[in-house]
């Protein structure tokens, strides 16, 4: 087993296996019974480009014996930061059948996370695209390679420059055509069992450290089987892939694979702006997509002057951060179509509003757990279970959420309890219905419209510049995004630092820029509270009162 994975106990596995959630199932043998399954039927299509379900099973096949002949061994982790394009799939798939194991960087992310995310995993692969909306990875890749020596390899989707392009790895492999089954396929087993991680998510953070998120083949797999049940797909669903597919949200739940599960179609789209969006969804008939608020919030505006027909879009699934009761009550309005609230995290547990519950309740929580065998507690601050209907923190366990961050274990001690339930450090109210509703956060997390920044790692990073004394980063509400950036900074005497000249530091460090500050106040030193810590809840409450004022209207 792998090092720094923490499995679930003998005695909870065998309830998982007994009780059906898992079953004896890898990602890559899931292709394979899909590519079987559905065939000729189209399974992705990114701009004019279309694969089959055998096609991208074939070039998934392919690839894995490239990826081997180039050296990448069972065990080994290879960073991929690929946006939406036709590679995502068949690279996925080849390092899972490869026994390799992916780490899902997103696209947004820069030299500080890739080189952190390197060096953690000791990967020794890295898989981009060439360039994509304007930012060339391959200058990424160069800054990568020079800080993380171990990473030997850096593959490229589209034109590769010094490094390896991903159709070098393309090429049909005698010796494993000819072991294989009819179709081609080797029948030598997968060197990673059902129970193995099978790749890694990437979480939203709490501290100044990426956190990694094991997932094994058989949790996987579960999660997007229910998930694409509970969401009613079936071979006539065509999902918009709007957000990163990089990201669970719009992965596996249901996202592309649990389309890939039901035999429907995933239309991968560049960005979510909406005249791209909406372009695809009159062009390919477009049943369902999944967007955070401030994309839901942007498209309801954008059908009032956008004449493309969306009429085919039946269910616009929103989470991520939490959707104001009034903008849920719209969306059947102006975009025709159901809506699902979804609270969900990269570490398991999924929430969904079910697609026959009454409109109200879809507009007001954020659902129920997928699996009956998800378990919740709502705890006060002591740990003791507050009564149904009050606000604490939400402790879950179940088949589908990590027991350990990978290769964290003193944060593992903190981060679940000692019978391994992981604290989320979400505060909801638990309702009689089992339905929950978010409140908000014990985690200094800032949630800018479902984008996570962990506040100790933009203060970290403001604090390595010369000028910066002290450093404390706090949300503030913002209409659109729920919440935006604010940092507060104390600065050396005789300095001066604007709010420009943060974040061109912040950007020459690397930071992905939606972790950058929107606001940045001085203050000639931090307030404390009466046990000596950066009074967080006061400074919420000046930015806050400052953006109240007058003057700052707007
Ligand atoms: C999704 O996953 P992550 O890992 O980026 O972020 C998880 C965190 C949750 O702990 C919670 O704080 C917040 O995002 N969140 C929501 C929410 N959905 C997620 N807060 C309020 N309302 C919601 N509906 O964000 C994610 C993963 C899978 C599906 C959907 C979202």
């Amino acid at each position: 087993m792998l090092a720094g994975f923490v499995p679930w106990p003998e005695e909870l596995a065998q309830k998982y296996r007994e009780e059906g959630y898992w079953r004896d199932v890898t990602i890559g043998g899931l292709l394979t019974v899909w590519a079987d399954a559905y065939g000729d039927r189209v399974a992705v299509t990114a701009g004019d480009h279309r694969l089959t379900y055998r096609e991208l099973d074939s070039w998934a096949h392919r690839l894995t014996g490239g990826l081997r002949r180039l050296g990448i061994a069972p065990g080994d982790k290879v960073v991929v930061q690929l946006p939406n394009v036709l590679e995502f799939l068949p690279v996925f798939f080849a390092l899972c059948r490869l026994g390799a194991l992916p780490v899902l960087a997103l696209p947004a992310h820069r030299e500080h996370e890739i080189g952190a995310l390197t060096a953690l995993t000791e990967a020794t692969a890295y898989v981009i695209v060439d360039q994509d909306l304007g930012f060339d990875y391959r200058n990424l890749a160069r800054q990568v390679t020079q800080r993380v020596p171990g990473l030997k390899h850096v593959m490229v989707a589209g034109d590769a420059a010094e490094f390896v392009p991903l159709a070098a790895l393309d090429t049909p492999d005698g010796h494993e055509t000819a072991a294989g089954d009819t179709a081609g396929r080797p029948t030598a087993p997968e060197p990673s069992g059902p129970e193995d991680v099978a790749f890694f998510l990437l979480s939203g953070g709490t501290t100044g450290q990426p956190k990694l998120i094991p997932r094994t083949h058989t949790d996987y797999a579960y999660n997007l089987r229910a998930s694409s049940e509970v969401c009613e797909l079936d071979r006539r669903t065509v999902y918009l892939a709007a957000l990163p597919v990089a990201h669970n949200f719009a992965l596996g739940c249901p996202g592309a694979l649990g389309t890939l599960h039901a035999g429907g179609r995933v239309v991968l789209a560049r960005d979510a702006s909406p005249d791209h969006a909406f372009a695809l969804i009159e062009e390919e008939g477009v049943t369902m997509t999944a967007l955070v608020p401030p994309l839901a919030m942007l498209w309801m505006q954008a059908v009032e002057w956008l004449d493309d027909d969306i009429s085919t879009l039946r269910l616009l699934q929103v989470g991520g951060s939490k959707l104001p009761a009034e903008a849920a009550r719209r969306v059947r309005g102006s975009l025709g179509c159901q809506l699902q609230q979804v609270f969900g995290m990269g570490e398991g547990l999924l929430n969904y509003t079910r697609l026959d519950d009454p409109d109200e309740l879809i507009a007001t929580t954020q659902g129920r757990p997928l699996s009956p065998a998800d378990e919740l507690k709502v705890v006060d601050e002591d740990g003791r279970e507050v009564p149904v209907g009050a606000t604490g923190q939400l402790l879950t366990r179940g088949p589908y959420t990590l027991r350990g961050y990978y290769l964290a274990g003193d944060h593992n001690f903190t981060a679940f309890t000692a019978d391994g339930h992981y604290r989320t450090g979400d505060l909801v109210r638990l309702l009689p219905n089992g339905y929950v509703v978010a409140v908000g956060r014990t985690k200094e997390v800032i949630n800018k419209g479902g984008e996570k920044v962990a506040a100790e790692e933009l203060e970290n990073e403001l604090l390595a510049h010369p000028a910066v004394h002290d450093a404390a980063v706090v949300p503030f509400p913002d209409p659109a995004f729920g919440e935006r950036i604010c940092a507060f900074v104390v600065v050396a005497p005789g300095r001066g630092l604007s709010h420009a000249d943060a974040v061109d530091f912040l950007v020459s460090r690397g930071l992905a820029t939606y972790k950058l500050p929107d606001r940045l106040e001085r203050l000639d030193a931090l307030p404390l509270t009466t046990v000596g810590k950066v009074d967080k809840r006061q400074l919420t409450e000046r930015v806050s009162t400052m953006l109240a004022g007058p003057e700052t209207a707007g």
